[in-house]
């Protein structure tokens, strides 16, 4: 029996339970209609190609089927059978519902914009060890965001000053330091005597402070580089690796997971060439889609936007948080994090947004405080604090002169 790009069209199709229904906005290409783009998406992205084929037996069983049209919206559905994918393999789903499609002549514009991942395939993927319990399992953030920072300028400090600025951020109110995502292991700052240097100023400023203290260590590596970095930390007495998900790959991801099991580690993934994918709204692989697939692969932070607030373009912050929170067959939920460009003058209009159960991150928002990181630090995390209790920013600082300050240098403009 031959088989053609029409075979995967079928506007009556109802999807299966297991079905994976992937959402797609298209413009066809001149001359391709709607119809037809949709089939060839199902086609190419399932198991047909532009040649009619000679199929025997179950080999259909495979295919892809396009069953929803919307002209209006530009919108298109397909139902992808379970037996198409290997279970518990990303990069083997995303080489089917986001790869050649991407660069099909026969569309001039494809995105994948929602996923309704099914029971049966979903529950192929670990999901997060920890997600949002990570304020109380780990850190004693409790109701309020947790607070972190990077420092900055990102790359190029010493080791020594490194830890120090963790030192003064931990004992300025925050949680958690964070390495920026394109510092590993360089030369300036190397991986394991940062990893050592920073734990003992934690261990210094928990003492000083009684309140826990952790560090978001970048373990972004090729290969097993990347593992044995995860080992190390856990061997050092770290609770969290951060990982670059979308530069170091699915894959990798995946291992990591797998390792960050073995300790009990949590994992914050950064989302560095996210917009790569996804800034162009007409184009590539929504960061909704991206989310969800950190989610399934068991991250247990993840970078979702500042809902238009900070210096990055964003998209959907509060529609990706809702979706990180919310239930998907019983896999753990994830901590959204808001970061670039934030500083105090923004933590009242960001957590009326995006609410108090996610992570706040600032770089610049803290070590470009006019009296330095400490500072910088008690004014973000008496920021958070007051505006997670709705308590005005200007009564917050009328106690807190490193907010005032804060407030005087930056008001509550959005850095560009
Ligand atoms: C923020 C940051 C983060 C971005 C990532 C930076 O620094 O460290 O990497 O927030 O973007 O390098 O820009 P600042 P997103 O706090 O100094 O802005 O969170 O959108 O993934
Ligand atoms: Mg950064």
């Amino acid at each position: 029996m031959g088989i053609t790009y029409e075979d995967f069209l079928d506007r009556e199709y109802e999807p299966t339970e297991t079905d994976l229904v992937c959402q797609f906005y298209i413009e066809p290409a001149d001359g391709i209609d709607w119809e037809a783009a949709a089939s060839r998406v199902a086609s190419e992205s399932s198991n047909g190609t532009w040649a009619e084929l000679q199929v025997e037996g179950s080999i259909r069983d495979l295919s892809a089927t396009a069953f929803g049209i919307d002209e209006e919206s530009g919108q298109i559905t397909v139902a992808y059978p379970d037996a198409l994918f290997e279970p518990g393999s990303m990069p083997q789903v995303l080489s089917c519902i986001a790869g050649n499609i991407m660069g099909m002549k026969a569309v001039d514009r494809i995105r994948l914009l929602d996923c309704e991942w099914p029971e049966k395939l979903t529950r192929s993927f670990p999901g997060p060890q920890y997600g949002t319990a990570v304020k109380t399992e780990i850190l004693e953030a409790g109701e309020r965001p947790a607070t972190a920072t990077v420092p900055k300028p990102k790359v190029g400090l010493t080791t020594d000053q490194h830890a120090q600025i963790g030192y003064e951020a931990w004992t300025g109110g925050l949680d958690l330091l964070k390495d920026d995502e394109n510092l590993t292991d360089q030369s300036f700052n190397p991986f394991e005597d940062r990893l050592t240097e920073s734990l003992a100023q934690r261990d210094r400023a928990e003492e000083e402070t009684g309140e826990t203290k952790s560090y978001l260590l970048n373990v972004t590596a090729p290969g097993t580089e990347m593992l044995e970095r995860v080992d190390m930390a856990a061997e050092h007495g770290c609770e969290f690796v951060m990982v670059d998900v979308v530069t170091t790959g699915w894959a990798s991801v995946q291992q990591v997971r797998e390792r960050c099991e073995r300790h009990g580690l949590a994992i914050h993934a950064h989302r560095a060439m996210h917009a790569a994918f996804d800034r162009i709204p007409t184009h590539g692989v929504s960061m909704r889609v991206i989310a969800q697939i950190a989610r399934l692969c068991g991250v247990d932070h993840i970078h979702t936007g500042t809902a238009g607030l900070g210096k990055l373009a964003n998209e959907d912050t509060v529609g990706i948080n809702e979706w990180l929170h919310g239930e998907c067959h019983g896999l753990d939920d994830v901590l959204p994090v808001a970061s670039g460009g934030l500083h105090p003058g923004l933590m009242d209009r960001l957590l009326e947004a995006l609410g108090t159960n996610i992570g706040v991150q600032a770089g610049g928002g803290v070590h470009g405080h006019p009296d330095g990181t400490h500072a910088g630090a008690v004014a973000f995390r008496r920021a958070t604090e007051a505006a997670a209790e709705g308590e005005a920013l200007e009564a917050a600082a009328e106690d807190c002169p490193e907010l005032e300050r804060a407030l005087e240098k930056w008001g509550t403009e959005t850095p560009r």
